[in-house]
């Protein structure tokens, strides 16, 4: 007899099937599996960084995929009971059951990043898949690595169908030797993108950046021989301008490879042998045209052989400091810069390319810059190729940032991958003088071994820059000084209204300051991080932030002490116990491009602010370097005030568009006439 069926139970029947077919009602059913998971495949952890990219045999996947948001997470496979995306089923005969097909899904302009290329996308932060196809023709004794310059933030990746591997924390680049899977013919790369932030990632869940998803840089297929150098190094001996420390790493721990090294413009040719680690350490004689911004000479480099030459251009300069001054190829120098976000100028989404840091980097020059804050997180390598050839300074910086999750392992090595990536990449760039390992971090003791744990993974690479970290600063009995000092000058001030010259009075007479009391706010920069760094950077909101901290205890309006701040601040002191340079990494005021009026928010103010600022900073003498904040207002989920913000922290120089406010030409002339006059310039 047969059953009449109807749609219910057809359902069931299917579930019971799909039971049945994976076993999963059996006894022996881990804790791991269940009807809706399964245990995890294991992802293995990336290679060690591929560099000199630039010169080798690259297959460029850069252009249009196809993607589907999955925010559930349901196409792992370890999520899904079909399988998961990566099996990419494809309809044959028209009776599969497949509810996803990347091959029709919606388009995507790879690099870049999905909130800014779909409107509904602008605020996701999830798991993405982004699928390409791709021919390949495997060569006898070659190797294809999949190089992907930056994902955020963690990434998964599969080609045809197996998994290669995963990397966690963004903006670096990463590569994986995928000979393994590659076939003949049409191949699949499917990767699984996610920018969700959490206490425990790098950077943190909570930023004043946007959390761009996606493949961010530049992802391409890259040939090499089975017996493969890996990295090189050569920069300049500091202490000797005519040796340079070339360090080569083969993909290989055989001993005795031959290596040549050439510099034809300056006749060099030399040959080297690898250690029984595959390495070579070793000081060459070379006596070249020193790289400065205003002489940015570059060299072409050559390193070769038996089976594959990779070549870059590198320009030699020394960093150091003494004392409290900076030197660049030993003479005295100021950095004069501007902090920047990796955002174009007229389009949505990070920056990539070479021609969005051309762009960025034009405009900044005209602020007649030396110098460039690459805030907070790694660019792509292109920054400091274009700073190399038009001759800026570079501080390269990892996104270690506000609290991060100090005491756990997993988040100290997801920084330390940032800073070694970032060090093994750039390590030849002039441009670059300074590694930053963090902003703004709260001080405690295991906030103190993260970052001397990150300090120490520089100096296993790089002991030729400098190294620093944007501190706070600025204790409770400091600010309280500040509070005194307002309340000074504001019973001395004509236009101060009665009625709040008595509260101030009442302010002074609780600390028993007598009116007539000369007293200016000093601030010293004491972070014990100072200690194991070169250069001691603070960032500063002088005029901005620090007045709202006190209205609410003063109890006067904040518009009076806007005006007392600004009367206050061309006298504050800044120093540091650490006899060493100060660097101010940041100051700055939001202004809305077009906004004349006399208030908060106008380009008036950010003007006077900027006035103010810069008078104060040019008479404290350990301030060798300042980089305001910043150029350009970028995209912030913490900045939703309407008509102003908008969702765009407003502290640039320019808008988003590239529209000048009046700040910009301030910094610009106080660069070109004022402060460095007295030094030679470089
Ligand atoms: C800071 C942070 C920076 C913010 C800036 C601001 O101190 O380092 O990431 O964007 O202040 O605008 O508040």
């Amino acid at each position: 007899m047969k059953l009449p069926i109807n749609k219910i139970s057809a359902k069931i029947l299917l579930f019971f099937s799909v039971f049945w077919t994976s076993n999963l009602f059996s006894e022996e059913l881990s804790d791991a599996e269940s009807f809706f998971s399964r245990e995890a495949p294991a992802y293995p952890i990336a290679d060690s960084l591929l560099g000199w990219i630039d010169s080798r045999n690259i297959t460029s996947l850069n252009g249009e995929w196809t993607y589907i948001i999955d925010p559930m997470n349901n196409g792992l496979p370890e999520a899904s009971f079909f399988g998961g995306f990566p099996k990419n089923k494809t309809q044959k005969t028209g009776m599969e059951l497949i509810e996803y097909n990347f091959e029709d899904a919606e388009k995507i302009q790879i690099p870049g990043a999905w909130n800014a290329q779909n409107e509904k996308l602008f605020f996701y932060r999830g798991p993405i898949w982004l699928f390409k196809k791709f021919n390949h023709s495997p060569k006898e004794n070659v190797l294809t690595h999949l190089y992907i310059e930056g994902s955020n933030f963690t990434t998964k990746v599969f080609v045809n169908g197996s998994v290669v591997g995963q990397f966690e924390g963004g903006y670096v680049p990463f590569n994986f030797n995928i000979s393994q899977f590659l076939r003949d013919g049409e191949n699949i790369l499917l990767v699984q993108t996610d920018n969700t932030l959490s206490e425990s990632s790098v950077p943190t869940h909570k930023t004043d950046w946007w959390p761009w998803g996606g493949i961010v840089g530049d992802i391409y297929l890259v040939e090499t021989p089975n017996e493969y150098i890996r990295n090189a190094y050569l920069q300049l001996n500091p202490d000797n301008f005519s040796e340079a420390l070339f360090k080569l790493q083969m993909a290989t721990t055989l001993s005795g490879k031959k290596i040549i090294l050439e510099i034809p413009e300056l006749n060099f040719k030399d040959e080297f042998v690898t250690n029984s680690s595959g390495f070579i350490k070793q000081n060459i004689t070379i006596s070249p045209e020193l790289w400065s911004p205003s002489n940015p000479k570059l060299y072409k480099v050559i390193i070769s052989t038996q089976n594959e030459s990779i070549s870059d251009e590198i320009g030699f300069r020394s960093i150091k400091t003494k004392g409290q001054k900076i030197y660049l190829n030993n003479k005295e120098i100021k950095f004069k810069g501007i902090s920047m976000h990796s955002e174009p100028i007229g389009a949505s989404g990070p920056a990539f390319s070479k021609e969005h840091f051309k762009e960025l980097l034009a405009t900044a020059s005209d602020l007649n810059i030396n110098f460039i804050r690459a805030a907070h997180y790694p660019y792509t390598r292109h920054l400091a190729k274009v700073a190399d050839k038009i001759g800026l300074m570079l501080w390269e910086e990892i996104p270690v940032y506000w609290n991060i999750d100090w005491k756990n392992p997993a988040t100290l090595n997801i920084a330390k991958n940032q800073i070694n990536r970032l060090v093994q990449r750039d390590q030849n760039r002039a441009s670059v003088v300074v590694w930053s390992v963090a902003n703004e971090t709260p001080f405690s003791v295991s906030r103190m071994t993260f970052l001397d744990t990150l300090l120490a993974e520089i100096k296993n690479f790089d002991e030729s820059r400098l190294t620093t970290a944007a501190l706070l600063s600025g204790n409770e009995e400091q600010f309280r000084s500040l509070v005194i000092v307002l309340a000074l000058q504001g019973v001395k001030s004509q236009w101060v209204n009665p009625r709040e010259k008595i509260k101030l009075k009442a302010i002074l007479d609780q600390a028993n300051i007598p009116t007539d009391t000369e007293l200016s706010f000093s601030i010293s920069i004491d972070d014990p991080l100072g200690e194991n760094v070169n250069l001691i950077s603070y960032n500063e909101y002088f005029g901005w932030y620090y007045v709202t901290f006190f209205t609410e205890q003063m109890m006067i309006p904040e518009g009076t002490l806007r005006r007392l701040m600004f009367e206050v601040m061309p006298d504050i002191k800044i120093s540091s116990s650490f006899d060493k340079p100060i660097h101010i990494s940041e100051f700055g005021a939001g202004a809305k491009y077009g906004n004349h009026t006399d208030k908060i928010w106008s380009e008036g103010y950010q003007a006077k602010l900027y006035e103010h600022q810069l008078e104060m900073l040019s008479k404290n003498p350990q301030i060798q370097g300042i980089s305001p904040w910043i150029l350009k207002d970028f995209r912030a989920m913490l900045r939703p005030l309407p008509g102003i913000q908008d969702f765009y922290n407003r502290k640039g120089l320019i808008d988003e568009s590239g529209n000048r406010k009046e700040a910009f030409k301030i910094l610009a002339d106080f660069y070109k006439n004022q402060w460095d006059q007295q030094i030679i310039e470089n």
